[in-house]
């Protein structure tokens, strides 16, 4: 199996060029999108071998995203192509300086997936099982799916890496509570972001955030607390300042590109602390290009960076 393994669900993306909006756009640019894939391209991208399942709709979306994850080196042995339903799609325009996303995935082939459709083997064989909460925001049937692969992972030592990715397009934020805090507790590394903890404890009191996660057996690092990640690793915190990005053009799919970072490092033997420096140049170079995935970098690029001298730390 490979290293790094996710899955969820992946949709064709189709956006207006920059500025104009969706209502009045003559034509599309189409790719793909998805939080899991994004993170699986941007591990392969960094030298580590990663794997993305999940089904897709038997068409034309479904075998365009199915051939570029291959292209980048995703190992997609596992993912199904299935004639029952299609493929998700999301449409995304930037109004004014807002992204907004509409999603057309109710009812996708990726809504429909199953735990019977898990193979235990190639779970338990990676280094580190990646999920997040979108997967279980999708339906009942792949919330149980996504509890079913933490148990394998978890039985076979596999460490398991949640990120919540709340999405509240996709349920309500009780609905997200009650399915997404059980899932922290039984991970390894939570990677939430401020915004999102604030939500889901429904507090903006730091201090009575860090109670709430001093519960949980997980190494968590919380992103964009400021300009800032912090680390809280068994009662000690480190706060690693975001690499400086010089332009930023597209921040969807930095949270994903920061994963990346993160888990890549782990594999590479890295300590929490050193992969979140990794995470945090990755995080900064996805956003300066369009599109989720294109801007990931390779090693030698990050690598560089992680020498800049002029990037203090605290
Ligand atoms: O993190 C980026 C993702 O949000 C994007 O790729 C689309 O997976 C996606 C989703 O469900 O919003």
């Amino acid at each position: 199996s490979p290293d790094i393994i996710t899955f969820g669900e992946s949709m064709a993306l189709f956006m207006p060029e920059e500025h104009r909006a969706l209502e009045r756009a003559a034509t599309l640019e189409q790719s793909f999108g998805g939080a899991e894939s994004n993170v699986a391209i941007g591990v392969a991208r960094l030298g580590v071998s990663s794997g993305w399942f999940g089904t897709l709709g038997d068409d034309p979306f479904g075998k365009m995203i199915l051939k570029a994850l291959r292209a980048e080196g995703v190992d997609v042995s596992r993912a199904r192509l299935s004639g029952e339903a299609p493929t998700g799609l999301m449409f995304r325009e930037k109004v004014a300086g807002r992204v907004s996303v509409h999603y057309y995935r109710k009812h996708s082939a990726a809504s429909r997936m199953t735990e019977d459709q898990l193979d235990e083997a190639y779970i338990r064989g990676a280094k580190i099982l990646h999920v997040t909460g979108i997967t279980a925001a999708l339906s009942e049937n792949c919330r149980r799916t996504v509890r079913r692969a933490i148990g394998i992972a978890k039985d076979a030592g596999v460490k398991v890496c949640f990120d919540p990715n709340l999405r509240l397009k996709l349920w309500t934020i009780e609905e997200a509570r009650e399915a997404l805090l059980p899932l922290a507790a039984e991970a390894d590394y939570f990677l939430p972001g401020w915004d999102e903890l604030k939500l889901l404890y429904d507090t903006d009191d730091y201090d009575k955030v860090k109670d709430e996660l001093a519960s949980l057996r997980a190494v968590t690092v919380i992103k964009g607390r400021g300009d800032n990640t912090v680390v809280l690793d068994n009662g000690a915190e480190t706060v690693v300042p975001f690499y400086p990005a010089e332009q930023v053009i597209d921040t969807v799919g930095a949270g994903d590109g920061f994963c990346a970072g993160f888990l890549a490092g782990l594999v590479k033997g890295m300590s929490p602390h050193e992969a979140v420096r990794l995470a945090s140049v990755n995080g900064s170079l996805v956003v300066q290009m369009r599109g989720d995935w294109e801007a990931l970098p390779e090693w030698s690029a990050v690598e560089q960076r992680l020498g800049n001298k002029a990037w203090v730390e605290r």
